[in-house]
């Protein structure tokens, strides 16, 4: 089959020159609002297009994939983290899986430390004393944070954005440690000058602030649970610019209220949008409707890895990023 008959459906608005791009390499369906589609829409255009694009607000599980017709060949997601996608389902009914990997690595980075200086310098704070209009002037025991230089960084997951965290804390004068399914090799934790450990106990135990950077999988589901977020240090902070399911989202806040954790910023949720009220009260907390990765650079580059995987696949090849159950 030739490009041009390929039939794609994409579930979201993408940025305006991926979709051109788009419809002038295949037969496409693009979305014409930008609410994420209903379940009923999902399930509707499975049954007739080659392929989906998928977003991390579409849910493709068994079910769903079972609805699909047997043109359905290729799940293009446009985005990196695949857990919204049941691969393994996917690939007993002959549908290939690709994301869009490396592109928003530094995005993704830039945010973790961004957050990471919002709360320990407190940022939002300093923001709203001055859009209340109540600033009185600088005072030496004014809004006082603590400095990132000198802390001790654990990374929870060092694959391509974990080291991309590591080199920029670095620059801050951190101190990086990593906990990884995998030890790296050594000429590369000598260039993150990074320490591993292979207990994840021990590395929280000891760590200023943790960093999650590891896929949601799993066995990553709930690492950080109640009893782990317990051996933090009262004065650690923790970031997450994965996916909240990593963290369990309700422990956490009870200890962020109980002032047992000092602070924590989050870009992602174990819930998506309902995120426990008492978390968005707290002002030790820097929450982030999930923008790790949104930089216009970032989506059109997202875009073009889409673009790739689609046309190599349509040319009757593998699409090169395309994902094997079991990998991650
Ligand atoms: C994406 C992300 O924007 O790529 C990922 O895994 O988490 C985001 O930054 C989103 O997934 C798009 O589908």
């Amino acid at each position: 089959m030739s490009s041009d008959q390929i039939s794609v459906a994409v579930t979201r608005r993408l940025p305006d020159v991926v979709e051109a791009r788009l419809k002038e390499l295949f037969d496409v369906k693009l979305r014409d609002n930008d609410e994420p589609m209903t379940r009923l829409e999902l399930a509707e255009i499975v049954k007739s297009v080659d392929v989906l694009v998928p977003t991390v607000t579409d849910r493709i599980d068994a079910a769903l994939l079972a609805q699909a017709g047997p043109r359905l060949k290729l799940l293009a997601n446009f985005g990196a983290g695949i857990d919204h996608i049941d691969i393994d389902t996917a690939r007993q009914r002959g549908v290939l899986v690709s994301n869009t990997p490396g592109v928003l690595t530094d995005d993704t980075a830039d945010m973790a430390l961004a957050l990471m200086l919002s709360v320990t310098r407190r940022i939002p704070e300093g923001l709203a004393v001055m859009q209340s209009g109540d600033w009185t002037g600088w005072a030496p025991n004014a809004l006082l944070g603590g400095r990132l230089g000198g802390r001790r960084l654990g990374i929870l997951g060092m694959g391509r954005i974990g080291q991309a965290v590591a080199r920029r804390a670095a620059v801050f004068g951190m101190q990086i440690h990593y906990h990884n399914r995998k030890r790296l090799r050594s000429e590369i934790e000598e260039e993150l000058d990074a320490t591993y450990w292979e207990s994840l106990d021990q590395m929280v135990a000891r760590m200023d602030v943790i960093s999650i950077n590891c896929p949601h999988t799993p066995s990553t589901f709930h690492l950080m649970n109640a009893r782990r977020l317990k051996l933090m240090k009262p004065t650690g902070v923790i970031i997450n610019t994965s996916r909240g399911e990593v963290i369990d989202e309700n422990a956490l806040t009870r200890m962020l209220r109980a002032g047992e954790l000092a602070g924590a910023g989050l870009d992602v949720y174990e819930h998506g949008t309902d995120i426990n009220p008492r978390l968005r009260q707290l002002s030790n907390v820097v929450l982030l409707p999930h923008m790790g990765s949104a930089t216009i650079e970032g989506r059109i580059e997202m875009g073009e890895k889409v673009l790739i995987n689609i046309k190599t696949f349509a040319d009757g090849h593998r699409p090169p990023d395309q994902v094997v159950p079991g990998v991650l």
